[in-house]
């Protein structure tokens, strides 16, 4: 068994839930925040046998969008006049960061 952490757009939660209801993946969704932008993302969590992983990292691949983002990046006009401005830089966000972890034990009481 492995475990799939998923960190998607909060754009491409609501049907990645879908399409894993409907693959018969069962998952865990949290809110999470990314470190840089320090906006909200969405983290699954999916236990699933070994033979499943390339399945479900298809499903994950096929809804979770890239998309292009602005972020304000700071400049120093003048660092004597300690003046600071900022100007817009394109980033790319996802589609979907995935880490494919070993699990050691799997047990439902
Ligand atoms: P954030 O940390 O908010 O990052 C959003 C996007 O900002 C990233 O998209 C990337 O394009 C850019 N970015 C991040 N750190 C940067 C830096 N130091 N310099 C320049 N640009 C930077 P993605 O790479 O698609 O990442 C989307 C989200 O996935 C991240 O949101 C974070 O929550 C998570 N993530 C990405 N890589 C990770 C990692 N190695 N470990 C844990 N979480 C990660």
């Amino acid at each position: 068994m492995k475990l799939i952490l998923a960190i998607v757009q909060d754009k491409d939660s609501n049907r990645l839930s879908n399409e894993f209801i409907e693959a018969d993946v069962r998952a865990t969704k949290l809110s999470t925040t990314g470190g840089f932008l320090k906006s909200g993302n969405t983290t699954f969590i999916v236990g699933i046998d070994d033979e499943r992983v390339d399945e479900v990292l298809e499903i994950i691949k096929k809804v979770c969008q890239a998309r292009e983002q602005y972020v304000n990046a700071p400049i120093s006009l003048d660092i004597s006049m300690d003046t600071h401005s900022s100007y817009p830089i394109e980033i790319q966000v996802g589609g979907a960061t995935c880490f494919v972890l070993p699990v050691e034990g799997f047990h439902r009481f």
